[in-house]
């Protein structure tokens, strides 16, 4: 693709900057959402002439976005598309893709590398290795990303060079604070590299925020038949886009600020309004979607039985947020309805129905703890929360690393007694509700 961006159709806006430069940000999974997000602010940044800022990609498990990205020597499009039609533009922020396991020497000679300032992540909840009472799963964490960074950064410290900046953009309730407790916890058994990272280091809390369905085929043949060219890593996204960002930087970073990125002294009100009326609204789009037998958020969403339990859930998660300067949840509940409505996404609810057991507790539970403290009834996200349990009980296309464990408990169990195993006081999600606070 390279040697073929030239042929893009005029409206794909193309990369003039020299993809050569330094490495300054090693991202961990390099999926669809990094690619329409982080990558595509980045591009803006370095398309204005800054340097040092190229990206190299991880992936943890999956070789295949190596594949539809290396020999295209990184380049892929990314289609903002609503319901006025789609543009396209040529994205070259991302230099290279590293597997782990076979590139494991290179992700950590890039994370040592002097150019290097940050490390960022889109690994997704279950990524950060999580046991269920929040704290870190050692057996899980020693094939993720964390043997790597721990790598990377003792050789940094061994040479004598600055620490890093660590990013989380995933939907975690205060992210960077869970993934600094998480990093210092693989870190007990080396006090002074734990003492290092803490001197050295930081890791600012984000809320990032886009619709960036997964790619399908159709995608790509239609991409392929306006534009001109095949593009095997395509992304395809919402126009909207927002990226908070504490303001708690190890070292230098891109002036993302100038292409509409907030840095701010806490993201905390931003993270809350997003995970629990964003995030909460869609996992119950997806739950009670798929059981009124609809494919696609804007076909839930015109439900006018599901767009009312949305509505209502949104009610209900809005007055437990402490707003911060200017945000209006009124306004915001507004635009949310709109984009969820946006046609031209075919955003499917099984992918948002995947991993329930990671996304629920910051997205309803937190909510819920909040309101049944004030005395406050939630019967929006108590409706959401049975039919979680019902597409548990279910059992067709599960995706949740504790589905096995849930659906034991659900085994047999009547409607109440399955409720109180999985949400009661001692319920399996209980922990993990304290822990989204
Ligand atoms: C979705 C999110 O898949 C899901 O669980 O709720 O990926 C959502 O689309 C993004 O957080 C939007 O920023």
């Amino acid at each position: 693709m390279e040697a073929t961006r030239d042929r893009l159709a005029p409206d794909a806006a193309q990369p003039h900057f020299d993809r050569s430069q330094a490495v300054g940000i090693v991202h961990f999974g390099i999926g669809a959402f990094h690619r329409a997000h982080q990558a595509w602010y980045t591009d803006q940044v370095l398309a204005t002439g800054a340097r040092g800022w190229m990206i190299a990609g991880v992936s943890l498990r999956s070789p295949e976005v190596a594949a539809q990205l290396n020999p295209q020597g990184g380049l892929y499009t990314l289609t903002e598309r609503s319901g006025d039609g789609a543009s396209t533009r040529l994205i070259g922020a991302v230099r290279e893709v590293l597997v782990a396991g076979a590139d494991s020497a290179a992700v950590v000679a890039r994370i040592a590398s002097p150019d290097c300032h940050i490390v960022s992540f889109t690994v997704t909840e279950k990524g950060y290795c999580r046991a269920a009472d929040g704290s870190l799963d050692r057996a899980a964490a020693a094939t993720g990303f964390y043997p790597l960074l721990a790598e990377g950064l003792a050789r940094r410290r061994d040479a004598g060079l600055p620490g890093l900046t660590l990013l989380s953009c995933d939907n975690l309730g205060a992210n960077g604070r869970a993934l600094g407790r998480l990093m210092r916890e693989w870190l007990a058994g080396d006090h002074a590299l734990a003492r290092w990272f803490d001197a050295e280091c930081t890791v600012p809390d984000t809320m990032i925020d886009r619709i960036v369905p997964a790619t399908t085929e159709r995608d790509r043949e239609q991409l392929a038949a306006r534009i001109g060219l095949e593009d095997a890593g395509a992304v395809f996204a919402e126009p909207f886009s927002q990226w908070v960002i504490e303001d708690s930087f190890a070292g230098p970073r891109p002036r993302w600020e100038d292409h509409g990125v907030q840095f701010v002294r806490d993201v905390a009100p931003y993270e809350a309004a997003k995970l629990r009326m964003l995030n909460g609204a869609h996992s119950l789009l997806a739950y009670c979607g798929l059981a009124a037998g609809h494919e696609f958020v804007h076909q839930a969403i015109a439900d006018p039985r599901l767009r009312a339990l949305a509505t209502g859930l949104m009610v209900e998660a809005a007055p437990t947020i402490a707003t911060g300067e200017g945000q209006d949840l009124d306004a915001y509940a507004a635009d949310l309805l709109a984009r969820f409505a946006n046609p031209a996404m075919r955003h499917r609810l099984a992918q948002i129905a995947m991993d329930g057991s990671q996304k629920i507790p910051q997205r309803w539970l937190a909510t819920l703890a909040d309101r049944s403290a004030q005395g406050l009834e939630s019967p929006a996200i108590e409706e959401a929360m049975r039919c979680w349990l019902d597409h548990l009980r279910g059992g067709r296309d599960v995706n949740d690393p504790l589905a096995p464990q849930l659906q034991q408990l659900l085994e047999g169990a009547s409607v109440t007694e399955g409720w109180n195993r999985v949400f009661g006081p001692r319920g399996m999600l209980a922990a993990g509700a304290a822990a989204a606070e």
